[in-house]
């Protein structure tokens, strides 16, 4: 999507920190880090959020679990972590590209929202 600004880092059109890819997944730390590891999982194909799941496939959004569990363990989140994907303006999302937070690295609220 041309205007999409996670699909210009897919692309390698703005950088960010890689920590994990495949055919299906490209993941990077977030820029604004709300705790010690703040990880976005993203699947290269766009899509604008979980609205539109309908429009992956099965193999595309199993990628994207399959990667949380894989950067969990490659970051020794032994302890534990938090996934979090904000959905549409009362979710506060802010980039319409479908994203996965990781947090983790500390003890995590009790709260959710
Ligand atoms: P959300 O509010 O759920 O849409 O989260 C979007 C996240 O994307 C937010 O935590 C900040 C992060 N972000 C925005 N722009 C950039 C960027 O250019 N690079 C990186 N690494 N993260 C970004």
């Amino acid at each position: 999507m041309k205007d999409c600004l996670f699909c210009k880092i897919i692309a390698g059109e703005i950088p960010s920190t890689k920590v994990y890819e495949d055919e299906y997944v490209y993941a990077f730390r977030d820029i604004q880090p709300q705790a010690p590891i703040h990880i976005l999982v993203i699947p290269k194909k766009h899509l604008a959020s979980l609205n539109a799941v309908s429009d992956a496939s099965d193999t595309e959004l199993a990628a994207c679990l399959r990667a949380v569990s894989r950067i969990a363990a490659q970051e020794k989140l032994e302890n534990g972590y938090r996934v979090i994907s904000n959905c549409g303006p009362d979710a506060c999302q802010s980039v319409q590209h479908l994203h996965f937070h990781i947090l983790g690295g500390r003890q995590l609220s009790e709260q959710m929202a």
